[in-house]
């Protein structure tokens, strides 16, 4: 039978979000042919360029090595941020670790089996900069030391897709406390790794590698601002950030770096990969209000990932409680782009 494999950007948006959709690749994950809804199917489960021969993502993903993390997990959820899971349904997780988006691994949403190139032992994460002294943390020691919890996070993507998803980590208080900044350090800067044989995308020079992104230290102080070591209540998979991603659920979506090596503190505004892109479409504070619009599109509802309708997109993406507050005075700032 010939299917023709469509690359991952040709892929309609609505196709991803369909429930039916969804529910035929569950059947082509477990090895059931799938009729009609094969063509898009197929474009799902891996078809085209990172496609390979080696068998369904399921088994594959099988077949990888445990993460030497598992142990940890599931870690105790933590009531006060449970809400978003009563008032929203919580995506499902084959495809909140399914659907993602990872540059590192491809300019679309299909990089499940390219990203378990990703190797996550030995990873190290550099706290420096404006510190009393700058520390080289192993992974596995970080996670022995954080007050791990879950908590359940909306999602926002700039794109206007979303998720609900309850992520596993430590607050990112906690890695602040740990630095040691000094008084001169305003910002804090996110990097993640670089590493081109690895992760191909990064093969393409007009991107600025490494992904960078930026806080200031309120933001990171404030509560909200997590550190996901975790999801569903287990290590993180590759293709959503391992070892250690940022989760910061009133900004859009890029603002939470993946698969993070280093975190600078320093008193200059970091410039961070999208905005370095394209400066008039991603701004440095990208907090979610649906009343200011992308350039090219509005932000005013989005679509749930696995939901077939629109839902309203709320300001500072629901938990403007929270964190309004980090921005009074600030009101000249584009704080919305
Ligand atoms: N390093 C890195 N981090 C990244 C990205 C990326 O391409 N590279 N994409 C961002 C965007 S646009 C979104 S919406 C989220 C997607 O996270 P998910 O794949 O876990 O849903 O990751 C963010 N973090
Ligand atoms: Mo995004």
């Amino acid at each position: 039978m010939l299917i023709k494999c469509w690359k991952g950007w040709e892929l309609p948006e609505r196709a991803v979000t369909d429930e039916s959709l969804f529910r035929n690749r569950r059947a082509l994950l477990k090895g059931i042919a799938a009729g009609p809804m094969m063509l898009s199917a197929a474009a799902l489960a891996g078809c085209g360029e990172e496609a390979t021969a080696e068998g369904d993502p399921a088994s594959m993903l099988a077949s990888l090595p445990p993460d030497p993390s598992a142990h940890l997990y599931p870690v105790k959820r933590n009531p006060a941020y449970a809400d978003a899971g009563k008032n929203y349904p919580l995506t499902d997780e084959d495809l909140a670790t399914s659907y993602n988006n990872f540059y590192e691994f491809g300019s679309h949403k299909n990089i499940v089996r390219a990203a378990q190139d990703l190797k996550i032992r030995p990873w190290t994460v550099v706290l420096d900069g404006e510190v009393t002294k700058e520390k080289t943390i192993d992974i596995d020691d970080l996670l022995e030391q954080m007050p791990l919890e879950e908590r359940v996070y909306r999602h926002r993507c700039v794109e206007t897709w979303s998720m609900v998803v309850p992520w596993s980590g430590f607050p990112l208080s906690a890695l602040v406390k740990l630095a040691e900044p000094l008084s001169s350090a305003k910002y804090v800067r996110m990097e993640t790794f670089k590493d081109p044989e690895m992760a191909p995308g990064q093969k393409q020079h007009w991107y600025p590698w490494p992904y960078v992104e930026g806080l200031t230290i309120e933001e990171a102080m404030n509560d909200l601002a997590f550190i996901a070591t975790g999801i569903y209540g287990k290590p993180m998979p590759r293709q959503n950030g391992a070892p250690l991603r940022l989760a910061v659920p009133w900004k859009y979506g890029f603002k939470s770096t993946k698969s993070i090596v280093r975190f600078t503190f320093t008193s200059e505004r970091p410039v961070s990969f999208w905005e370095e892109l394209q400066s008039s479409e991603y701004g440095f504070w990208a907090n979610v209000n649906p009343e200011v619009p992308h350039p090219r599109w509005s932000q005013a509802s989005e679509k749930p990932l696995g939901g077939g309708t629109k839902i309203p997109t709320l300001l500072y993406n629901g938990y403007a409680e929270q964190v309004a507050d980090l921005y009074k005075g600030l009101e000249g700032e584009r704080l919305f782009m």
